[in-house]
C-alpha cells in the first residue's frame, strides 16, 4: 500500500491512524519519498500552540519550483502543465508544457533579479487569470521573493492597503483584463493605488487587452521586451524549509485584512498530498479548478498542488456566464475535463438558469466533482450531483481556509461514502475537535460545537504578516492549545462533520441557537427560490428575530409575495420548527457578495437592524450596487 495514494476506505483509515499516532514518522516518509531536497531536515516538527510557533522540517533546504517544474522535465517535459482557456471562446486555448513553463519561469526570474528583487522581498501580483499570473508566482518562488497576489477585482484602495501592509517593492500587473463582455482597466487601478504607496519602485506590465495606458517613466516597464532579452535558465534559490513563500490577505470579522503568511516545505508537502488524494489524480487526467489564483484555492489547487504532482491544470480567464451559461460545460467537453472543482455560489447561479444549458454538452469525462468556499445547501448539492455528475461522480465537499493552506475535512472520492452537505471526515493528519461554550471538548458523536484543530499540520499559516499578536489572539486564544477556525460544525452519528457556517452567523432566538445554513437550506427547497440569507435583528421578546433575504428564480417573480412568505415559513416550520420561522422576509434582486462569492451577512445584518449608516467599506464587494437597492426594498418591509 502506498501512503501517498489512498485508494479505498480501509486504506484511508489505516493511513489516517498512522498519521495521528506517529505524525512525525508519517510526514517524514511522505517528504522523503515524494519530493526533492537540497538538504534533508534536522527535525520533522517543533511546535508550541501557546506562542504560537510551528516549524516543519527545520534544517531542510529546497526550492518549491524545482519540485513543481525541474523534476518533471525528464519524463513530463512535453506534458501540458497549464492549459489556458481564454475569456473569448474563439481565441485558441494555450497548452503550456512543463518544459515551456520551466523556461518561462526562469526568464521571469531573471527579469525579477535584474530589476533588483532579492530573496525575502515582497512582490505584489495584480493580474487577471492569464498565464503570466502563474509564471510570476513561480518566478517569485524561484528567486525566494515573497509573492502577495491580490485578486484583480479588488479596488485601488484595497490594493494599496495590501501593498502598504507588506511593503511590496514591485507590482506586476497588466494593461487590462477581460471579464466576460467587459474589459477592466487594471493599470489605471494600479496607478491610483500607487499614489499612496511609497515602497513600490517598479511596475511590470503584461500586455493583454492592447489598450492605451499611461506608463510612468522610471517606474513602469513593459514585461515582454524584458522577457525577450532574458536567459531561459535560472538556478533556483536554495530556501530554508520555514522561509516565507507567500502572503495572502483574508478579511477578518473586524479590522483590516490579515496577511496570512505561508512557508515553503510544509505548504508544498500538504498541498501536493491533498491534491493527489482529494482529486485522485492519475497521470493523464485533465484537472480544472474554476477559482481565481487571487484566492487560496487557486494558489493551492491551480498552481502548487497540481504542479507538484506533474498534473495538467486548466486555468480559465473568463466567467461562467460568457458568452452564455453553457461556458463551463463547453470547456469540460472541449478539454475532456476529469476533475472539476468549483464553489456553491457558482453552482446555484448555474442552477438558477435551468438544465437546458447542460444538455448539448458531453460531460462523460468527469470523474470527480469538488466544492469549496461555503456550506453547500442540499438543493445545490443534488443539482450538481444529478445534472453535472450524472449521479456517478462523487462530490468532494472540501472544507478549509486561507489559514489552513490546504484541504482539511473532505471525502476521499471512491473511498468515503458521501452525504449531501457533509464535508465528512478529516483528511490524513488532521485532528479536529468540537468545543462547547465552556471550552470543553465534545468527544461523543451527534454533537455541535466550535470547530478547532488540536495538532499542527504542515500547511498551516505561521503568522499574520507583521502582527504575530493578532495571529495568536485570533486563532489561539479562544481555546487553550488549539487552533480555532471560527467555524461551527456538527458531528453526526457516524463521525461525519458538517460545517454549519461561521460561528458569528449563529443567531440566538428565544434562547435557541439557530444556524443560518439549515434555515437557508429549508428556504432554498422552495421551487421559486434561487438563493437566501438569514440574519438576526433585535426583538423585544425573543432577544433576536430572523430576517430573511430571498432572491427568486425567474419562475417566482410573478407570484404573490404574501403567499410566498407563508409557503417559505411553512417549509421552515416543517424542516426545523416554528422557532426558526422568519419574522420578516424581503424579496431582493440580489445579495451582496464578496469577490470569492460569499454572501456578506454583515451588511444584511446592518440593513435588518436599520443601521445603514454603519455599513462599513462595501467597495470590495463583487456587486456593491446591489446594496442600495436592498436598502430601498427594506423600507417597504419595516
Ligand atoms: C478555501 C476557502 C474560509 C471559510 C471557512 C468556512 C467557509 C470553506 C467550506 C466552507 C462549508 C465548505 N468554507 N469551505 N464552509 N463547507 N466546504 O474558502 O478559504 O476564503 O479563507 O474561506 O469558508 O466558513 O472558514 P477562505
Amino acid at each position: 500500500m502506498s501512503q501517498y495514494h489512498i485508494k479505498n476506505f480501509e486504506e484511508y483509515f489505516q493511513v489516517y491512524k498512522k498519521s495521528i499516532n506517529q505524525p512525525e514518522i508519517f510526514w517524514e516518509e511522505i517528504a522523503e519519498e515524494h519530493f526533492v531536497w537540497h538538504k534533508k531536515w534536522d527535525s520533522v516538527l517543533e511546535w508550541d500552540f501557546s506562542k504560537p510557533e510551528v516549524k516543519w522540517f527545520e534544517g531542510a533546504q529546497l526550492n518549491i519550483t524545482e519540485n513543481c517544474l525541474d523534476r518533471h522535465l525528464a519524463n513530463r517535459g512535453i506534458k501540458t502543465a497549464i492549459l489556458f482557456e481564454p475569456n473569448d471562446p474563439n481565441e485558441d486555448a494555450e497548452h503550456i508544457t512543463y518544459k515551456q513553463l520551466h523556461a518561462r519561469v526562469c526568464k521571469f526570474a531573471n527579469v525579477l533579479k535584474d530589476q533588483g528583487i532579492q530573496k525575502g522581498d515582497r512582490v505584489c501580483i495584480y493580474l487577471p487569470m492569464i498565464p503570466e499570473l502563474t509564471v510570476s508566482v513561480l518566478a517569485c518562488a524561484r528567486i525566494g521573493a515573497i509573492h502577495s497576489v491580490v485578486f484583480a477585482g479588488f479596488s485601488s484602495s484595497a490594493l494599496s492597503s495590501r501593498i502598504n501592509d507588506c511593503d511590496a517593492k514591485m507590482v506586476i500587473t497588466s494593461d487590462g483584463a477581460y471579464r466576460g463582455a467587459k474589459t477592466i482597466d487594471l493599470k489605471g487601478i494600479v496607478d491610483e493605488a500607487l499614489e499612496d504607496c511609497e515602497s513600490v519602485k517598479t511596475v511590470l506590465v503584461a500586455k493583454r487587452i492592447q489598450s492605451d495606458i499611461n506608463m510612468k517613466a522610471g517606474r513602469d516597464q513593459w514585461l515582454q521586451p524584458l522577457l525577450d532579452e532574458a536567459y531561459q535558465d535560472f538556478k533556483a534559490e536554495v530556501m530554508e524549509a520555514e522561509d516565507p513563500l507567500f502572503i495572502l490577505y483574508t478579511s477578518g470579522s473586524t479590522g483590516k485584512p490579515k496577511g496570512m503568511l505561508h512557508t515553503t516545505a510544509g505548504y508544498m508537502i500538504y498541498t501536493a498530498y491533498t491534491f493527489k488524494n482529494v482529486f485522485q489524480y492519475t497521470e493523464d487526467d485533465i484537472y480544472w479548478c474554476t477559482a481565481d489564483i487571487g484566492w487560496i484555492t487557486g494558489h493551492s489547487y491551480i498552481v502548487y498542488g497540481p504542479l507538484a504532482n506533474g498534473a495538467t491544470s486548466v486555468m480559465f480567464e473568463g466567467v461562467p456566464s460568457h458568452p452564455d451559461y453553457g461556458r463551463f460545460w463547453d470547456i469540460v467537453q472541449k478539454h475532456k475535463v476529469n476533475q472539476f472543482y468549483t464553489a456553491p455560489t457558482a453552482i446555484r447561479a448555474l442552477a438558477k438558469q435551468g438544465t437546458s444549458w447542460l444538455k448539448d454538452y458531453d460531460l462523460s469525462t468527469l470523474k470527480i466533482l469538488g466544492t469549496v468556499g461555503e456550506p453547500i445547501n442540499e438543493e445545490a448539492w443534488h443539482w450538481y450531483n444529478d445534472n453535472v455528475g450524472n449521479n456517478k461522480s462523487p462530490i468532494v465537499d472540501t472544507w478549509w481556509q486561507t489559514e489552513t493552506g490546504g484541504i482539511m475535512i473532505t471525502p476521499i472520492p471512491y473511498a468515503t461514502p458521501t452525504k449531501p452537505t457533509y464535508a465528512t471526515l478529516p483528511f490524513i493528519g488532521i485532528q479536529p475537535a468540537l468545543m462547547d461554550e465552556n471550552s470543553k471538548e465534545l468527544t461523543e458523536n451527534q454533537v455541535q460545537g466550535r470547530l478547532c484543530i488540536k495538532f499542527p499540520w504542515p500547511s498551516m499559516a505561521r503568522t499574520i504578516w507583521g502582527n504575530h499578536e493578532r495571529y495568536r489572539d485570533t486563532y489561539f486564544s479562544a481555546f487553550k492549545n488549539m487552533y480555532f477556525t471560527g467555524d461551527g460544525a456538527l458531528r453526526d452519528e457516524v463521525g461525519y462533520y458538517r460545517i454549519t457556517g461561521r460561528v458569528d452567523d449563529v443567531i440566538i432566538v428565544s434562547g435557541h441557537n439557530l444556524g443560518t445554513a439549515p434555515i437557508e437550506d429549508a428556504i432554498n427547497e422552495h421551487q421559486a427560490v434561487a438563493e437566501s440569507a438569514i440574519v438576526g435583528f433585535p426583538h423585544d421578546i425573543k432577544g433576536n428575530a430572523l430576517y430573511g433575504y430571498v432572491t427568486l428564480k425567474d419562475s417566482g417573480e410573478s407570484r404573490n409575495h404574501d403567499n410566498l412568505r407563508k409557503e417559505i415559513n411553512q417549509l421552515i416550520t416543517d424542516r426545523i420548527g416554528p422557532i426558526a420561522k422568519l419574522e420578516k422576509i424581503q424579496f431582493s434582486a440580489g445579495l451582496p457578495k464578496t469577490r470569492s462569492g460569499k454572501i456578506m451577512r454583515r451588511i444584511l445584518r446592518k440593513i435588518a437592524c436599520q443601521e445603514t449608516d454603519q455599513l462599513g467599506d462595501i467597495s470590495t464587494l463583487l456587486n456593491p450596487e446591489v446594496v442600495e437597492s436592498i436598502i430601498e426594498e427594506s423600507k417597504a418591509i419595516l
